[in-house]
């Protein structure tokens, strides 16, 4: 480990003893629910990682440090001001002191660094719709492809192009398992997404694949789908009228995401920010539940 990166005491002790821990973003936190809002989705789901018997390290850059399990005072500092943190935005983060909110990718990158190997989330990032102009192409794909870590979410967040997402994962050599599910999970839509590469039907069945992969000398994340346990299946007008939006009001690049997901939040009347919010921590929970599987293998 270097001076760029602090691990808190508990996630590092749990560490050393190869007991479950559980990664964590930041940026849903910040920018992916009204101010003062994601704050608490981000402790309830330390609060479920925990209820399942594994260590909550929720990641993001404080101090000029990137963080690897935060209180919850410094949780607290992730608001609406923070910066959106990838993998390329973490070196310039630290160096002028922001508060840096990690992405999947960003977070994904500091699990490698300390070696964590389970994550939760709400929906991955992937390809965005209409292959545009600029393309824009989340570096979660990127982290993915070479991080030993397996990740929970419902999916790549039906914002995006999920089937052109798809394809771009077995490019990589990423395996898609269904959790109880033969088709990918679209973020607030339970199923209707394009065929998961294997089904499990068990959070002891994943860690065996996981196990097996790494074992096999491969060197990519694994991604968990976990369909919601409520669907919204009549999100697709108002999504599109959502990116329509943020075309018309030259929204781009890392202001996407957050963009539309806000838009969704307010004309659904609340309806996906409870999805949401609810996805985030069951999958939280299933990382835990995984991760404590792993270590008992
Ligand atoms: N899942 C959610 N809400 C979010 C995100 C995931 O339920 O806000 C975030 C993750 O941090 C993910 C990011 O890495 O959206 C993808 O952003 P982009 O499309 O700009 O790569
Ligand atoms: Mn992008």
């Amino acid at each position: 480990m270097n001076n760029l990166i602090v691990v808190s005491p508990e996630v590092g002790h749990a560490l050393a003893e190869r007991r479950a821990v559980v990664a964590l973003e930041t940026t849903l936190v910040a920018h992916g629910f009204p101010p003062g809002e994601g704050v608490a989705v981000g402790l309830e789901s330390e609060r479920r990682v925990r209820e399942a018997g594994a260590v909550p390290a929720t990641v993001g850059v404080l101090d000029n440090k990137l963080r690897v399990g935060l209180d919850e005072g410094e949780l607290g500092r992730f608001g609406a001001d923070a910066r959106k943190v990838g993998p390329r935005d973490l070196a310039a983060a630290i160096v002028q002191g922001a508060v840096g909110a990690t992405t999947v990718g960003g977070t994904l990158a500091a699990c490698r660094a300390v070696g964590i190997g389970f994550m939760g989330t709400g929906g991955l990032g992937g390809v965005h719709r209409g292959f545009p102009n600029p393309p824009d192409i989340s570096a979660d794909l990127g982290e993915l492809m070479r991080t030993e870590a397996l990740i929970v979410s419902s999916g790549v967040k039906s914002i995006l192009d999920v089937p052109a997402t798809a394809e771009l994962l077995e490019t990589l050599g990423v395996p898609v398992l269904g959790f109880g599910t033969d088709d990918l999970p679209l973020f607030y839509a339970a199923h209707g997404g394009p065929p998961v590469s294997g089904r499990v039907e068990s959070a002891e069945e994943a860690a065996r694949v996981a196990r097996a992969h790494w074992g096999l000398g491969r060197h990519t994340s694994i991604l968990l789908g976990r369909p919601p346990s409520e669907s919204l299946d009549d999100l697709e007008p108002l999504i599109e009228r959502g990116l329509a939006d943020a075309h018309e009001q030259g929204v781009s690049g890392q202001n996407v995401t957050p963009f539309v997901l806000a838009f969704l939040h307010r004309e659904s009347g609340g309806r996906t920010l409870a999805a949401n919010r609810d996805l985030i921590v069951d999958n939280a929970a299933l990382a835990a539940e995984v991760a404590v599987e792993y270590a008992s293998l």
